[in-house]
Protein backbone atom coordinates (compact mmCIF):
# COMPACT_ATOMS: atom_id res chain seq x y z
CA UNK A 1 0.00 0.00 0.00
CA UNK A 2 1.02 3.41 -1.15
CA UNK A 3 1.42 5.80 1.80
CA UNK A 4 -0.01 9.23 0.13
CA UNK A 5 0.17 12.94 0.15
CA UNK A 6 -0.23 13.57 3.97
CA UNK A 7 3.30 11.61 4.42
CA UNK A 8 5.69 13.76 6.39
CA UNK A 9 9.30 12.91 7.41
CA UNK A 10 11.90 14.24 9.09
CA UNK A 11 14.85 15.47 7.76
CA UNK A 12 18.09 12.48 7.94
CA UNK A 13 21.79 13.42 7.03
CA UNK A 14 24.07 11.28 6.49
CA UNK A 15 27.61 10.83 5.42
CA UNK A 16 29.62 8.46 3.07
CA UNK A 17 33.65 8.15 2.24
CA UNK A 18 35.00 8.06 -1.32
CA UNK A 19 36.70 4.98 -2.37
CA UNK A 20 40.22 4.23 -4.17
CA UNK A 21 39.88 0.80 -5.96
CA UNK A 22 42.63 -1.03 -5.87
CA UNK A 23 41.17 -3.93 -7.76
CA UNK A 24 38.55 -1.63 -10.48
CA UNK A 25 35.35 -1.90 -11.54
CA UNK A 26 35.32 -1.65 -15.43
CA UNK A 27 32.90 -2.82 -17.46
CA UNK A 28 29.54 -4.01 -16.89
CA UNK A 29 27.12 -6.63 -17.66
CA UNK A 30 24.10 -5.07 -17.26
CA UNK A 31 23.68 -0.76 -17.71
CA UNK A 32 20.67 -0.53 -16.07
CA UNK A 33 21.08 -2.68 -13.17
CA UNK A 34 24.81 -1.36 -12.63
CA UNK A 35 25.79 -5.14 -12.96
CA UNK A 36 29.60 -5.68 -12.90
CA UNK A 37 31.41 -8.41 -15.05
CA UNK A 38 34.21 -8.46 -12.39
CA UNK A 39 34.43 -8.02 -8.47
CA UNK A 40 36.25 -5.33 -7.08
CA UNK A 41 38.20 -4.34 -4.15
CA UNK A 42 38.79 -0.55 -2.37
CA UNK A 43 39.87 1.43 0.51
CA UNK A 44 37.30 3.32 1.70
CA UNK A 45 39.00 7.21 2.10
CA UNK A 46 38.94 9.11 5.58
CA UNK A 47 38.48 12.77 4.88
CA UNK A 48 37.03 12.33 1.51
CA UNK A 49 33.67 13.03 2.43
CA UNK A 50 30.12 13.79 1.18
CA UNK A 51 27.06 14.64 2.88
CA UNK A 52 23.23 13.93 2.56
CA UNK A 53 20.11 15.99 3.77
CA UNK A 54 17.31 14.33 2.62
CA UNK A 55 13.84 15.15 3.87
CA UNK A 56 10.16 13.73 1.90
CA UNK A 57 7.28 15.51 2.06
CA UNK A 58 3.95 15.15 -0.08
CA UNK A 59 3.92 18.71 0.20
CA UNK A 60 6.28 19.03 -2.32
CA UNK A 61 5.25 18.98 -6.48
CA UNK A 62 8.93 17.42 -7.30
CA UNK A 63 11.40 16.71 -6.44
CA UNK A 64 14.85 19.36 -5.13
CA UNK A 65 17.93 18.21 -5.37
CA UNK A 66 20.99 20.74 -4.66
CA UNK A 67 24.39 19.69 -5.18
CA UNK A 68 27.26 22.11 -3.09
CA UNK A 69 23.94 24.55 -3.54
CA UNK A 70 23.52 24.61 -7.23
CA UNK A 71 20.29 22.95 -8.41
CA UNK A 72 21.01 19.59 -10.30
CA UNK A 73 20.01 19.90 -13.79
CA UNK A 74 19.92 17.32 -17.40
CA UNK A 75 21.05 14.31 -16.81
CA UNK A 76 22.05 14.62 -13.45
CA UNK A 77 18.64 15.81 -12.09
CA UNK A 78 17.47 12.54 -13.90
CA UNK A 79 19.81 10.09 -12.22
CA UNK A 80 18.75 11.58 -8.95
CA UNK A 81 15.09 11.40 -9.14
CA UNK A 82 15.70 7.79 -10.59
CA UNK A 83 17.25 7.04 -7.58
CA UNK A 84 14.91 8.48 -5.23
CA UNK A 85 12.06 6.75 -7.63
CA UNK A 86 13.64 3.91 -6.37
CA UNK A 87 13.64 4.62 -2.58
CA UNK A 88 10.11 5.36 -2.79
CA UNK A 89 8.75 2.61 -4.64
CA UNK A 90 10.72 0.35 -1.47
CA UNK A 91 9.56 2.67 0.70
CA UNK A 92 5.94 2.57 -0.83
CA UNK A 93 5.91 6.62 -0.27
CA UNK A 94 5.14 8.53 -2.77
CA UNK A 95 6.10 11.88 -1.25
CA UNK A 96 8.73 13.67 -3.41
CA UNK A 97 12.02 14.89 -1.36
CA UNK A 98 14.35 18.00 -0.80
CA UNK A 99 18.08 16.78 -1.38
CA UNK A 100 21.24 19.15 -0.71
CA UNK A 101 24.45 17.17 -1.22
CA UNK A 102 27.52 18.63 -0.70
CA UNK A 103 31.24 17.12 -0.80
CA UNK A 104 34.63 18.37 0.59
CA UNK A 105 36.72 17.25 -2.54
CA UNK A 106 36.55 18.02 -5.99
CA UNK A 107 33.57 16.41 -7.73
CA UNK A 108 33.49 14.18 -10.75
CA UNK A 109 37.24 14.96 -11.54
CA UNK A 110 37.61 11.02 -11.10
CA UNK A 111 37.66 10.99 -6.92
CA UNK A 112 34.88 8.67 -6.52
CA UNK A 113 32.50 11.38 -5.89
CA UNK A 114 29.45 9.90 -7.37
CA UNK A 115 30.76 6.58 -5.58
CA UNK A 116 30.30 8.83 -1.55
CA UNK A 117 27.47 10.73 -3.38
CA UNK A 118 25.10 7.51 -4.19
CA UNK A 119 26.13 5.76 -0.54
CA UNK A 120 25.31 8.78 1.79
CA UNK A 121 22.21 9.25 -0.58
CA UNK A 122 21.09 5.99 -0.21
CA UNK A 123 21.48 6.11 3.33
CA UNK A 124 19.89 9.42 4.13
CA UNK A 125 17.09 8.56 1.55
CA UNK A 126 15.93 5.37 3.05
CA UNK A 127 16.06 6.27 6.37
CA UNK A 128 13.75 9.87 5.66
CA UNK A 129 11.69 7.56 3.61
CA UNK A 130 11.22 5.49 7.13
CA UNK A 131 13.31 2.19 5.64
CA UNK A 132 15.96 0.67 8.28
CA UNK A 133 18.25 -1.56 5.75
CA UNK A 134 20.48 -4.03 6.46
CA UNK A 135 24.38 -3.33 5.52
CA UNK A 136 23.71 -5.69 2.79
CA UNK A 137 20.33 -3.63 1.52
CA UNK A 138 22.08 -0.42 1.58
CA UNK A 139 24.88 -1.65 -0.52
CA UNK A 140 22.52 -3.14 -3.57
CA UNK A 141 20.81 0.16 -2.87
CA UNK A 142 23.83 2.53 -3.19
CA UNK A 143 24.82 0.32 -6.69
CA UNK A 144 21.74 1.53 -8.49
CA UNK A 145 22.84 4.70 -8.06
CA UNK A 146 26.62 3.91 -9.08
CA UNK A 147 28.25 0.97 -9.13
CA UNK A 148 31.55 1.95 -7.21
CA UNK A 149 28.97 3.64 -4.32
CA UNK A 150 27.79 -0.47 -3.26
CA UNK A 151 31.88 -0.18 -1.48
CA UNK A 152 31.41 3.27 0.13
CA UNK A 153 28.60 1.51 2.17
CA UNK A 154 31.21 -0.04 4.38
CA UNK A 155 34.40 1.19 5.62
CA UNK A 156 38.16 0.12 5.82
CA UNK A 157 38.67 -2.57 2.94
CA UNK A 158 35.95 -3.33 0.85
CA UNK A 159 34.93 -6.12 -1.80
CA UNK A 160 32.29 -5.67 -4.06
CA UNK A 161 30.95 -9.50 -5.34
CA UNK A 162 30.18 -9.50 -8.99
CA UNK A 163 27.36 -11.67 -8.49
CA UNK A 164 25.92 -13.55 -11.03
CA UNK A 165 21.94 -13.60 -10.49
CA UNK A 166 20.32 -11.61 -13.48
CA UNK A 167 18.38 -9.89 -10.63
CA UNK A 168 21.61 -8.22 -9.01
CA UNK A 169 20.51 -9.59 -5.82
CA UNK A 170 24.27 -11.01 -5.56
CA UNK A 171 25.77 -8.58 -6.51
CA UNK A 172 26.37 -6.12 -3.53
CA UNK A 173 29.72 -5.68 -0.85
CA UNK A 174 31.41 -6.93 2.10
CA UNK A 175 34.20 -5.99 4.19
CA UNK A 176 37.64 -7.60 3.86
CA UNK A 177 38.95 -6.13 6.73
CA UNK A 178 38.06 -3.03 9.32
CA UNK A 179 40.11 0.10 8.91
CA UNK A 180 42.19 -0.56 11.75
CA UNK A 181 43.43 -3.64 10.79
CA UNK A 182 45.67 -2.07 8.57
CA UNK A 183 46.40 1.61 8.84
CA UNK A 184 47.89 2.42 5.47
CA UNK A 185 48.82 5.32 4.15
CA UNK A 186 47.35 7.31 1.00
CA UNK A 187 48.16 10.40 -0.65
CA UNK A 188 45.97 11.91 -3.15
CA UNK A 189 47.67 13.77 -5.83
CA UNK A 190 45.67 16.09 -7.64
CA UNK A 191 46.75 16.98 -11.14
CA UNK A 192 43.67 18.97 -12.56
CA UNK A 193 40.63 19.83 -10.46
CA UNK A 194 37.89 20.23 -13.46
CA UNK A 195 35.25 18.12 -14.44
CA UNK A 196 36.10 15.28 -16.88
CA UNK A 197 35.36 15.50 -20.83
CA UNK A 198 34.11 11.70 -20.40
CA UNK A 199 32.25 10.27 -17.63
CA UNK A 200 32.66 6.91 -16.62
CA UNK A 201 30.03 5.54 -17.26
CA UNK A 202 30.39 6.16 -21.30
CA UNK A 203 33.99 5.26 -20.84
CA UNK A 204 33.58 1.66 -19.91
CA UNK A 205 31.06 1.11 -21.71
CA UNK A 206 32.68 2.10 -25.05
CA UNK A 207 35.94 0.09 -23.54
CA UNK A 208 34.47 -3.10 -23.05
CA UNK A 209 32.65 -1.90 -26.59
CA UNK A 210 35.17 -1.15 -28.40
CA UNK A 211 38.81 -2.19 -27.06
CA UNK A 212 40.62 -5.59 -28.09
CA UNK A 213 42.05 -5.58 -24.85
CA UNK A 214 38.46 -5.87 -23.10
CA UNK A 215 38.52 -9.74 -23.19
CA UNK A 216 42.15 -9.99 -21.92
CA UNK A 217 40.95 -7.76 -19.18
CA UNK A 218 38.14 -9.90 -17.62
CA UNK A 219 39.98 -12.67 -18.04
CA UNK A 220 43.27 -11.53 -15.93
CA UNK A 221 41.04 -9.35 -13.40
CA UNK A 222 40.35 -11.98 -10.56
CA UNK A 223 43.97 -13.29 -10.55
CA UNK A 224 44.69 -9.65 -9.30
CA UNK A 225 41.65 -9.49 -7.34
CA UNK A 226 42.63 -12.79 -5.33
CA UNK A 227 46.32 -11.44 -4.68
CA UNK A 228 45.23 -7.89 -3.14
CA UNK A 229 42.68 -9.54 -1.12
CA UNK A 230 45.17 -12.01 0.09
CA UNK A 231 48.03 -8.80 0.29
CA UNK A 232 45.33 -7.32 2.87
CA UNK A 233 45.06 -9.80 4.78
CA UNK A 234 48.83 -10.53 5.49
CA UNK A 235 48.91 -6.66 5.72
CA UNK A 236 51.86 -6.89 2.26
CA UNK A 237 52.06 -3.80 0.99
CA UNK A 238 54.01 -4.98 -1.76
CA UNK A 239 52.05 -7.68 -2.93
CA UNK A 240 48.90 -5.45 -2.58
CA UNK A 241 51.15 -2.39 -4.18
CA UNK A 242 52.75 -4.51 -6.70
CA UNK A 243 48.52 -5.93 -8.16
CA UNK A 244 46.73 -3.09 -7.73
CA UNK A 245 49.37 -0.77 -9.78
CA UNK A 246 49.24 -3.52 -12.23
CA UNK A 247 45.61 -3.50 -12.56
CA UNK A 248 45.32 -0.14 -12.64
CA UNK A 249 47.58 0.35 -16.02
CA UNK A 250 45.68 -2.57 -17.45
CA UNK A 251 42.76 -0.64 -17.05
CA UNK A 252 43.91 2.14 -18.52
CA UNK A 253 45.57 0.56 -21.39
CA UNK A 254 42.18 -0.97 -22.26
CA UNK A 255 40.97 2.49 -22.45
CA UNK A 256 43.51 3.81 -25.12
CA UNK A 257 43.48 1.02 -27.19
CA UNK A 258 39.10 1.43 -27.69
CA UNK A 259 38.28 3.06 -30.68
CA UNK A 260 37.89 6.24 -30.06
CA UNK A 261 40.16 6.18 -27.65
CA UNK A 262 40.26 7.51 -23.76
CA UNK A 263 43.12 8.80 -22.27
CA UNK A 264 42.42 10.11 -18.70
CA UNK A 265 46.29 11.39 -18.05
CA UNK A 266 47.85 14.80 -18.06
CA UNK A 267 51.39 15.74 -18.06
CA UNK A 268 51.19 15.45 -14.26
CA UNK A 269 50.00 12.64 -14.55
CA UNK A 270 52.67 10.85 -15.55
CA UNK A 271 55.09 13.14 -13.92
CA UNK A 272 54.07 11.49 -10.39
CA UNK A 273 54.04 7.93 -12.12
CA UNK A 274 57.79 8.58 -13.10
CA UNK A 275 58.86 10.06 -9.48
CA UNK A 276 56.71 7.10 -7.74
CA UNK A 277 58.94 4.82 -9.82
CA UNK A 278 62.26 6.67 -8.61
CA UNK A 279 60.92 6.87 -5.27
CA UNK A 280 60.87 3.19 -5.27
CA UNK A 281 64.22 2.70 -6.69
CA UNK A 282 65.14 4.72 -3.73
CA UNK A 283 63.96 2.15 -1.50
CA UNK A 284 60.26 3.57 -0.53
CA UNK A 285 57.41 0.90 -0.66
CA UNK A 286 55.15 3.59 -2.23
CA UNK A 287 52.76 2.42 -5.51
CA UNK A 288 50.48 4.44 -7.59
CA UNK A 289 46.66 3.46 -8.85
CA UNK A 290 44.78 5.76 -11.20
CA UNK A 291 40.79 5.86 -11.25
CA UNK A 292 38.93 7.56 -14.29
CA UNK A 293 40.39 10.91 -14.18
CA UNK A 294 43.66 12.52 -14.26
CA UNK A 295 44.45 12.82 -10.18
CA UNK A 296 46.82 9.69 -8.31
CA UNK A 297 46.57 7.86 -4.90
CA UNK A 298 49.51 6.79 -3.65
CA UNK A 299 49.77 3.83 -1.06
CA UNK A 300 52.48 4.03 1.36
CA UNK A 301 53.65 3.06 5.02
CA UNK A 302 51.32 5.16 8.19
CA UNK A 303 54.84 6.81 8.64
CA UNK A 304 56.23 7.66 5.37
CA UNK A 305 53.10 9.56 4.46
CA UNK A 306 53.53 13.17 5.24
CA UNK A 307 57.42 12.91 3.68
CA UNK A 308 55.70 11.75 0.95
CA UNK A 309 53.08 14.30 0.81
CA UNK A 310 55.62 16.52 0.40
CA UNK A 311 57.85 14.79 -2.00
CA UNK A 312 55.00 14.82 -4.45
CA UNK A 313 53.52 17.93 -3.80
CA UNK A 314 56.61 19.44 -5.67
CA UNK A 315 56.30 17.53 -8.54
CA UNK A 316 55.27 19.87 -11.55
CA UNK A 317 51.44 19.74 -12.37
CA UNK A 318 50.77 18.75 -8.98
CA UNK A 319 48.01 21.82 -7.63
CA UNK A 320 47.13 19.59 -4.51
CA UNK A 321 47.60 16.89 -2.39
CA UNK A 322 45.48 15.48 0.34
CA UNK A 323 45.93 12.91 2.88
CA UNK A 324 44.33 10.36 3.58
CA UNK A 325 44.01 6.60 5.22
CA UNK A 326 41.36 3.88 5.67
CA UNK A 327 38.41 5.60 6.66
CA UNK A 328 34.72 4.51 8.04
CA UNK A 329 31.70 3.85 6.21
CA UNK A 330 28.58 5.66 5.76
CA UNK A 331 27.08 6.54 9.32
CA UNK A 332 23.77 9.05 10.14
CA UNK A 333 24.63 12.23 11.35
CA UNK A 334 21.45 13.49 12.32
CA UNK A 335 18.00 12.17 12.15
CA UNK A 336 15.40 14.57 13.81
C1 LIG B 1 36.25 1.81 -9.62
N1 LIG B 1 35.69 3.43 -11.40
O1 LIG B 1 36.31 0.59 -9.39
C2 LIG B 1 36.36 2.22 -11.07
C3 LIG B 1 37.78 2.44 -11.48
C4 LIG B 1 36.52 4.34 -12.10
C5 LIG B 1 37.77 3.62 -12.38
O2 LIG B 1 33.77 2.79 -10.50
O3 LIG B 1 28.22 3.88 -14.09
O4 LIG B 1 30.91 6.04 -11.23
O5 LIG B 1 27.90 4.89 -11.82
O6 LIG B 1 28.31 2.44 -12.07
O7 LIG B 1 30.91 3.71 -10.23
C6 LIG B 1 33.65 4.75 -11.68
O8 LIG B 1 32.43 4.31 -12.14
O9 LIG B 1 30.14 4.06 -12.60
C7 LIG B 1 34.37 3.60 -11.15
P1 LIG B 1 28.57 3.81 -12.64
P2 LIG B 1 31.05 4.57 -11.43
O10 LIG B 1 36.19 2.67 -8.71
Amino acid sequence: MVRHGQFEMNEVVATANANVALAKYWGKRDQALNLPYTGSLSITLAGLTTTARVSFSGRLSADQITLNGQEAVAIEAQRFRAFLSLVRRTAQIDAKAEVAISGNFPVAAGLASSASTFAALALAASHAAGLSLSTRELSLLARRGSGSAARSIDGGYVEWLAGEAADGSDSFAVQVAPADHWPLGVVVAITDESRKRLGSREAMARAAKHSPFFPAWLQSHDADLDEIRQGIRDRDLTRVGQAAEHNCLKMHAVCMAARPSILYWTPATVAVIQRVIELRHAGIDVYFTIDAGPQLKLLCLPQQRGALAEEIGRVPGVRKVLLSAPGCGAQVVEAA
